[in-house]
């Protein structure tokens, strides 16, 4: 077939260095950007394919995240604006090691059955690094080479390109495909939010944004004007001096557990990091004796649900609300939320593709990973009951307000993924509606003392984990001795699992005081060999 001659000889310019073993895995493909024009141009292939296989437009993002300036990597977006389906995952890895690559690809051709006369189209975009324009221009050379149609969107965050999916597939449904119409839609959803604030002062209306020099910091520049003042974004670490995610950006501020480097904090203000591709975000900021507070992933989901359950109790609507976290998620927040908000808690295998589709199980579902990655997810049953209220001309004012409320949320909120924009959208509505500091969010409840630790083992692959990672079942007689150290400490959890994307053996732990906590984490990684 014309086709496969037209791959073969493209592939030539895309050649595999040799003895290279790439992996998709959670975080889809990520290693130095020097290896990477081969797995793009094959990664472009595999998205026509995709497009081809679900008769719908396929994303591909070009982007490593929070990693170094100096790596890439790229995901893949399904039709409905969500991460690749697993199966397609393992066939992303064959496709990126096959040193035949025709015979890998007719492989997967026939395995889906796919009709090659299907027509394909691919939107492509990218991140601020140096390598992404030449390879965002290999992934466009796969998705030619297929014969499909691409869209290159150039640069959006990681969170635009799958909104730009979902508005595709769903024809207009969820909104316009394009920059002007996403920004559009999450700000008049804003405005309309902060209506709802009484007295809201000159003062709350600001906030300082990191954008870890990144992508993030050139697309809230762009959306500035679509706010009308009604939040005044201070931005930092724009990229206009310093490095992508060096020492500054969501990872780094909740791994380190401390600001920043790039400004000046003043006590008492808010502020925010988003990360390098901007999916995620954590918030912070220092107390009068100058000591950081950082409001990760648990106290934004902890906000966000108690906002949107209040609100359904309010508007009189039986749907129920439900928070997924992971074996991460501070144990202060898990039982703040089981028993104080009486809200549904459900524990996810780590990689946000696990939270969502847990998520989806539920009327209105709140999911976040410590780090700040998460969304909040509506089933179609429940917009259709918040719409329907909205409109009745025969409710009280309460029950109204409620209502409009609800619906402006939904249009605030990105339901494909992770959104560093979104969600500090609808942070700063709630705050604002709520007329809560950040203090007054931070002193929900108190974070238990944590300690995380890398340990690296000869085989991580040895340690297998069950109940969404929390129980360890091999090697025998690993999780009897973590249970015995958990023991000796008061309010002690702690668990181990093989990280998914660096070849290291994760070690969580808490207790009740920071020492402990530390102890334990040690104990524990002790154990592990
Ligand atoms: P691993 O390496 O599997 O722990 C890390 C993060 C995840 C997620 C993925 C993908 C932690 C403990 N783990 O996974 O939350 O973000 O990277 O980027 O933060
Ligand atoms: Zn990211």
């Amino acid at each position: 077939m014309a086709q496969f001659q037209e791959v073969e000889k493209q592939s030539i310019m895309h050649p595999k260095p040799p003895g290279l073993t790439l992996h998709y895995g959670t975080a889809g493909l990520r290693t130095n950007a020097k290896h990477l024009d081969h797995a793009m141009f094959r990664m472009g292939l595999l998205a026509t394919l995709r497009s081809k296989n679900t008769k719908a437009t396929i994303g591909v993002m070009v982007t490593a995240s929070h990693n170094p300036e100096e790596d890439n990597g790229l995901k893949l977006i399904d039709p409905m604006g969500e991460m690749m389906a697993p199966a397609w995952e393992h066939y992303a890895t064959q496709l990126a090691n096959a040193d035949d690559l025709l015979t890998v690809l007719k492989d997967i051709i026939e395995k889906e059955a796919i009709n090659m006369s299907q027509e394909a189209n691919v939107f492509v975009g990218k991140d601020t690094r140096s390598s992404s324009a030449r390879l965002s221009q290999a992934v466009l050379d796969g998705v030619s080479a297929l014969d499909g149609h691409s869209k290159d969107y150039g640069l959006v965050t990681t969170p635009q390109l799958h909104y730009m999916v979902r508005c595709q597939n769903t024809k207009g449904k969820y909104g316009e495909a394009t920059l002007d119409g996403y920004y559009s839609k999450l700000c008049q959803a804003f405005i309309q939010l902060t209506k709802n604030a009484s007295n809201r002062t000159d003062d709350q209306k600001l906030l300082s944004v990191d954008g870890a020099n990144g992508i993030g910091a050139l697309k809230v520049r762009e959306m500035e004007s679509h706010l009308k003042k009604e939040l005044q974004i201070s931005l930092f670490n724009d990229g206009s001096q310093g490095k992508l995610n060096y020492q500054c950006g969501a990872d780094f501020v909740k791994v380190q557990q401390k600001p920043p480097t790039g400004f000046k904090m003043n006590p008492g203000e808010r502020y925010c990091s988003f990360d390098g591709d901007a999916d995620r975000i954590v918030y912070y900021y220092t107390d009068s004796e100058g000591q950081f507070h950082l409001l990760d992933g648990d106290k934004i989901a902890t906000l966000m649900s108690t906002f949107l359950k209040e609100l359904l109790e309010q508007a009189g609507l039986n749907l129920k609300v439900a928070v997924v976290q992971t074996a991460y998620a501070n144990g202060s927040s898990t039982h703040y939320l089981e028993n104080t908000m009486k809200v549904i808690v459900r524990c996810a295998k780590t990689g946000v593709k696990h939270l969502h589709h847990a998520a989806q199980e539920f009327d209105v579902a709140v999911y976040f990973e410590s780090n700040g990655h998460g969304t909040v997810l509506f089933s179609e049953a429940a917009e259709e009951k918040i719409c329907q209220l909205a409109e009745d001309p025969n409710i009280n004012d309460e029950k109204k307000r409620a209502a409009l409320l609800l619906q402006n949320t939904i249009n605030v909120i990105n339901q494909t993924v992770g959104d560093a924009i979104s969600d500090m959208l609808f942070i700063e509505a709630i705050l604002a509606i709520k007329g809560m500091s950040v203090q007054q969010w931070d002193a929900v409840y108190a974070d238990l003392p944590n300690r995380q630790l890398k340990v690296k083992v000869a085989d991580r692959r040895a340690i297998d984990t069950t109940d969404a990672e929390r129980r360890a079942v091999s090697p025998p007689g690993m999780q009897d001795t973590v249970d015995s150290l958990v023991n000796k400490y008061k309010q002690a959890r702690s668990f181990v699992r093989p990280s998914g994307t660096e070849d290291i053996v994760r070690v969580y732990a808490e207790a009740d005081t920071q020492e402990s906590a530390d102890a334990l984490a040690h104990e524990v990684s002790l154990a592990v060999y």
